[in-house]
């Protein structure tokens, strides 16, 4: 690994901390170093938050040094006063040296504006550096930005031989603990958790953060013909909850209902999704649900746990007709990682 490499590996490393509080923002980290010296580094903590710039700067005691330092970021600075003002005028303002960047701001509103504007300034750039690494760690922010709908995992356990829940529909007991606690730290870096009307007439389940710290996410239920009473646990108020239907618009509270059109009715739900800021969510079932997300080609990642058990008949496992990405152990539990398109790989992206 070069040195830009190194220190831009710590800069996407610090980013990481803001899994689950910046979302729709990216995940920002930035790291200053002087002659070979980290003085400085910061993240983006907080959606509406100081940008990790600000942070970094904020963190460097002496600042007669930045006039010759380098700035490792894995996103472009913005250029504009959004709910922040522009990190290009602070750099530009310590007239930096040389600023590092893995990846360009897919953001209209930025899109190479910050690079040129650091440029403008005789401050020396150099972009693309682990590129690939950024594109993944900021998947959520970049599907986002280019096919404007939130990112899409879906996740569900299954039986060796194939089935997601018994005949009764019982689907309660196929994984372990050690599955079920890592399910609860996915819904934390989620925006939103999705089930059908199947999932909340037969598990009703509570769809928040039990067995890790974190926020709750939204909770979305995909009722179309508004079959479901409100005895069930996700209408307790609690947590936010939309409804998703062919039938009505109306606000309860934290209870909202939300009509879209039945033509494409899932584009439209993620299309509603995205103008709510909701930037990614983890689809939790049941069977016809995931099945209707893998038909539309909706999705960008599935995580799947396959118990050793074996149900002989039941209900049928969503099929992904492509090989997995990786696979691991979780206890007794196989969990298969698949994505819709493999990671993009090896150029700048220019
Ligand atoms: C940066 N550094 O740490 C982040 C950036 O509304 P604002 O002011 O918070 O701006 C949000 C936009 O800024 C976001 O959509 C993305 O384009 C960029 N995020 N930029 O220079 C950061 N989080
Ligand atoms: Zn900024």
């Amino acid at each position: 690994m070069s040195k830009d490499e190194q220190y831009m590996k710590r800069a996407l490393d610090i980013a990481r901390f803001g899994l689950g509080n910046v979302s729709p923002n990216p995940m920002v980290g930035c790291v200053i170093v002087y002659e070979d010296n980290i003085i400085g580094e910061g993240w983006h903590k907080k959606f509406g938050g100081p940008h990790a710039e600000v942070y970094a700067v904020n963190n460097v005691e002496d600042k007669s040094l930045l006039h010759g330092s380098t700035i490792y970021i894995n996103l472009e600075p913005c250029s504009y006063h959004g709910k922040t003002p522009a990190c290009t005028d602070m750099l530009t303002k310590h007239k930096v040296k040389r600023v590092v960047i893995s990846n360009r701001d897919p953001n209209p509103r930025v899109s190479g504006g910050g690079i040129q504007q650091l440029l403008k300034h005789k401050i020396k750039i150099k972009e693309g550096i682990l590129w690939a690494e950024g594109r993944e760690l900021n998947r959520r922010f970049f599907t986002n930005q280019e096919k404007e709908r939130p990112y899409v995992i879906l996740k569900w356990a299954q039986t060796a031989d194939g089935f997601i829940a018994k005949e009764n529909r019982d689907s309660k007991w196929i994984s372990s603990d050690a599955s079920r606690k890592i399910v609860h730290k996915w819904r934390a870096e989620e925006d939103a958790i999705l089930v059908g009307r199947g999932t909340v007439q037969f598990d009703n389940p509570t769809l928040n953060v039990r067995d890790w710290e974190g926020n709750n996410p939204v909770r979305i239920v995909i009722d179309t013909g508004l079959k479901l009473d409100n005895s069930y646990l996700i209408f307790d108020q609690r947590i936010e909850t939309i409804v998703y239907n062919y039938v009505k618009d109306q606000i309860q509270g934290n209870l909202i209902f939300r009509r879209i059109n039945k033509d494409n009715f899932l584009e439209g739900m993620l299309n509603d999704l995205n103008e709510k800021g909701l930037g990614s969510i983890i689809v939790e079932g049941g069977a016809a649900t995931l099945n209707n997300f893998i038909k539309a080609g909706l999705w960008d990642e599935a995580r799947v746990f396959v118990s050793p058990d074996k149900f002989k008949k039941g209900i049928e496992a969503p099929k992904i007709i492509k090989d997995p990405e990786s696979q691991e152990m979780i206890a007794e539990d196989k969990l298969y990682i698949y994505r819709f398109n493999a990671t993009e790989n090896g150029n700048t992206g220019e």
